[in-house]
């Protein structure tokens, strides 16, 4: 009987120990014979309609015309720029790239810059380039994880984005304003250039899975084997969902 209380109670243990136990951190490690992928990412399929912005307030200050944005940026040969690639789910690896300032994100004409950006969990400045209120509202899917008002032109205010995943950032005084920040759980990613290429370094070798996004797509996942000191070439198709 008692045997059987300790049981019982050793289960209830383990499973207490399974749900507490926090996603495993990211460990810097040194990589020695690290491969490099490297490649472009495209877009084959139907170029979207641009967005129609129409300033309804602070015309002044957001400008009084339509304007249209682009829905993904495209070149030529359909090669598509400012599209995040990044490795899911790797424990180990080079150390984090250290920007040379704090990563931030300016309210310019009443639109973000930059409009996507990748950084790493940390301080994150919210700045307001314009003479007129903004409120800088960043989401994780539904959850709030900043929420600043900049009344004043040339403010600052530093937040700590404390968990990985993709920031969607908007603005609750100018409903058009759009940006993003990806925040990432390991340094194994890059932003395309114009022309769609991105290189990711010193990857330890092994399977993973490289996944692409961009805006107006959303994600793809690819298959990726990285072998030692050697080069391996990716194209990311995205796809519209
Ligand atoms: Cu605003």
């Amino acid at each position: 009987m008692l045997r059987d209380a300790w049981v019982k109670l050793f289960a209830i243990g383990l499973v207490a120990l399974a749900v507490s136990a926090p996603a495993r951190a990211y460990e810097v490690a040194k990589v020695a014979d690290g491969g490099t992928i490297t490649g472009k990412v495209t877009y084959p399929g139907v170029v979207p309609a641009k967005k129609k912005i129409v300033p309804t307030k602070d015309r002044e200050v957001c400008g009084s015309g339509v304007r249209e944005v682009d829905q993904i940026l495209l070149t030529a040969d359909k090669s598509v720029q400012d599209a995040i690639v990044y490795l899911k789910k790797v424990d180990k690896g080079k150390a984090w790239d250290k920007p040379a300032r704090t990563p931030q994100i300016d309210n310019v004409k009443c639109d973000f810059r930059p409009h996507v950006q990748v950084m790493r969990v940390g301080d994150f400045d919210i700045v307001n380039s314009d003479p007129i209120l903004h409120n800088t509202h960043g989401f994780l899917d539904r959850l709030t994880v900043f929420n600043v008002a900049l009344p004043n032109q040339g403010q600052r205010i530093t937040k700590q984005l404390k968990r990985p995943g993709l920031v969607r950032v908007e603005c609750d005084a100018h409903g058009w304003m759009l940006g993003w920040v990806y925040v990432a759980d390991n340094p194994y990613y890059a932003l395309t250039a114009k022309d769609g290429t991105f290189t990711i370094k010193d990857v330890p070798p092994g399977s993973y899975t490289l996944v692409g996004w961009q805006e107006y797509t959303g994600a793809v996942e690819v298959p990726v084997t990285v072998k030692a000191k050697e080069v391996v070439s990716v194209t990311v198709e995205l796809k519209k969902k």
